[in-house]
């Protein structure tokens, strides 16, 4: 289908000389949150529904979208303009994560790079997946749902074709979705992140939209604000605006020199750039979150027990994420904002400390606190609070959030390396496993245009529902996508690919290392103590070990319950560290160089 109305001419400045060879899809759940509690009660389904956090709604479903209730609208007005309207506490976010990690697992099972933007936001990057279909015969593929706008040129690079293979997994993708999880959602689909971002809500709900590279440009003059796209947030936008740039069209038509007056040289470039359509951000497979945490907003809290009461409410919250994660905490980080009321202004201020892993216990995967944890927690959370405040002067606080910022990574349980394993993520080689699920903010900062709650913040959203258990089987797959013929067929060569491990097989060796490793335990004087002791370690992989294949440190029955391509990538590799190819780092280069290698399940830590 043809969406004649927009503008849809194909830009003048389009360059057929550049290649478009990626192929991206954006999925978005329609009225995730409402969705949500109609799959809970399908009675609401026939209703108008509002979902409502504090005084606002959030969400609503469709059929009260139909009476003008629209996204943070305040509940008041809300029943204004639909007096029949049912509303939904949703503060508490469990569910709405729960089937956020469902879907972001289930698109996982395309085998492509998978990047969770929120709760209810993904990009797929398909490009490979398309590759390996163009091979098949693809003729008389059709576009399922809208196409942005005809084809106006015969693009050379072919990513006409490709496109229209990934609005067909796309559709695959919505069909999956709504099937398993009884989920509607909307599709975009382009050769890059930015538009298949933007094209996504153009037909709303349940539908998908996909858009040539040609018709970038001329789609982005159609934005009525710079502000919607996606790596543009308020600081910038308010620079433009004051410099007069306040659609996407008046930024496409400023001269590059006259923003690089306001803009450092890049940015200008970059804002150039972004508002023609272009966007060379790639999707960014997404793992756990760097820190979990919850915020709460208030009018004003100047009693110190009543920010004890917040505390413990968002403490008990919190451990529950926490337990679902599967990952100990060690860092806790205690936010206040604080008002000041002379200069009706507010700012932020965090204060963090180290806690001990010995607060909490690990069980089938699970974190919980241990008894009397709880207390300790409160009593480290208000010594914090104390250092923020200055309790001889009256106080005024408008937000209290707790965040647990640093983690242990276990090797069993939910958090350990088996997981990263099981996920399907690149690893550089079978001796250098690095986790690749980088949480950090992209560098297009897509998270700009997704208002966050203005009530409670769920800083965990990025948050990954582990891999389900795999079958028993010890599997290496070297998945021959990724790889040279040479490099499968000899894994010691292994450079980069994808391997996946059976997920027992790993926890077997993960439980009989922390088994060896508790046995091991010698008290430990100071940390520098700990630190020579592991440089003994390294020393004896560097002169090639006591034993035949391995070095003195390595657990024997660990290293026996490995595959045997691993135990080999092993041996090969201890024995090219006897002929110095090990570099006799120390623990600190080691550690610097190689912040997750096999090695590390070798040594004894504390
Ligand atoms: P959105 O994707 O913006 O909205 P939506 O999924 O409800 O509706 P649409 O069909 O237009 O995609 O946000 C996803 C969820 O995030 C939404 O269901 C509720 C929540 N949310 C907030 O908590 N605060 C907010 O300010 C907004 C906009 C959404
Ligand atoms: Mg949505």
């Amino acid at each position: 289908m043809d969406d004649r109305n927009m503008d849809t001419s194909s830009s003048p400045s389009f360059d057929v000389s550049h290649d478009h060879p990626k192929s991206i899809i954006h999925i978005d759940i329609d009225c995730f949150y409402a969705q949500v509690e109609m799959l809970k009660n399908p009675e609401l389904r026939s209703q108008p529904l509002g979902i409502q956090q504090k005084n606002i709604v959030v969400t609503s479903n469709y059929e009260a979208r139909k009476f003008g209730v629209t996204k943070c609208m305040l509940v008041t007005d809300a029943l204004k303009v639909c007096p029949n309207l049912k509303l939904v506490n949703g503060e508490d976010l469990h569910d709405y994560r729960a089937a956020s990690n469902k879907i972001f697992l289930l698109l996982q099972s395309w085998k492509c790079p998978v990047e969770k933007l929120g709760m209810d936001e993904n990009f797929i990057d398909v490009t490979n997946l398309v590759q390996e279909k163009l091979k098949t015969n693809m003729d008389n593929i059709t576009i399922p749902g809208h196409l942005y706008s005809e084809p106006s040129i015969d693009c050379p690079c072919g990513c006409h074709i490709r496109l229209k293979i990934a609005s067909q997994i796309a559709n695959e993708m919505r069909k999956r979705i709504y099937d398993d999880l009884g989920l509607t959602t909307c599709a975009g689909i382009s050769h890059n992140k930015l538009l298949a971002k933007l094209i996504c809500p153009l037909h709303k709900p349940n539908d998908q939209t996909t858009i040539y590279p040609e018709h970038g440009s001329s789609f982005m003059s159609t934005l009525p604000s710079v502000r919607t796209i996606p790596s543009i947030g308020t600081k910038t936008t308010e620079a433009l605006i004051s410099h007069k740039i306040i659609s996407v069209r008046d930024l496409q038509e400023v001269p590059l020199d006259v923003i690089k007056e306001y803009f450092s040289s890049d940015m200008a470039v970059r804002l150039k750039n972004l508002s023609m359509g272009e966007d060379n951000t790639p999707v960014r497979q997404s793992g756990r979150p760097q820190s979990i945490g919850l915020e709460d907003s208030f009018k004003t809290v100047s009693v110190k027990s009543e920010v004890e009461e917040k505390f413990t409410a968002l403490l008990q919250r919190l451990l529950i994420l926490v337990g679902e994660d599967g990952r100990i905490p060690v860092s806790l980080r205690v936010t206040l904002r604080k008002k000041d009321v002379k200069r009706l202004s507010s700012h932020r201020e965090s204060r963090q400390c180290q806690i001990s892993s010995s607060l909490f216990t690990i069980n089938s995967g699970s974190v919980s606190v241990t008894e009397g944890g709880q207390q300790k927690l409160m009593s480290i959370i208000m010594r914090l609070f104390n250092k923020l405040i200055d309790l001889t002067k009256p106080f005024h606080l408008t937000l209290v959030g707790l965040a647990f910022t640093k983690f242990q990574e276990r090797m069993t349980g939910r958090g350990s390396i088996v997981n990263y394993l099981m996920n399907d993520l690149s690893v550089q080689s079978v001796l250098n496993i690095t986790n690749d699920c980088d949480t950090s903010a992209s560098s297009m900062d897509y998270s700009a245009a997704s208002p966050s709650s203005s009530t409670t913040t769920d800083l965990s959203d990025a948050e990954v529902e582990p891999s389900p258990k795999k079958p028993k089987k010890v599997t290496w797959i070297a998945k021959r996508r990724c790889l040279s013929r040479e490099d499968v067929a000899s894994p010691s060569k292994l450079k980069v690919g994808e391997l996946r491990l059976n997920s027992r097989e790993l926890e077997k060796v993960s439980e009989l290392r922390l088994n060896s490793r508790d046995k091991s335990l010698t008290p430990r004087a100071s940390p520098a103590r700990d630190m020579s002791e592991t440089s003994d370690n390294l020393r004896d992989i560097a002169e090639g070990g006591v034993c035949d294949d391995c070095p003195s440190y390595v657990d024997k029955d660990v290293f026996n319950a490995l595959p045997e391509e691993m135990k080999n990538e092993l041996k090969a590799m201890w024995k090219n560290s006897s002929n110095s190819e090990m570099p006799r780092a120390s623990t600190r280069n080691m550690n610097k160089s190689k912040p997750n290698t096999l090695l590390k399940y070798f040594v004894p830590q504390k």
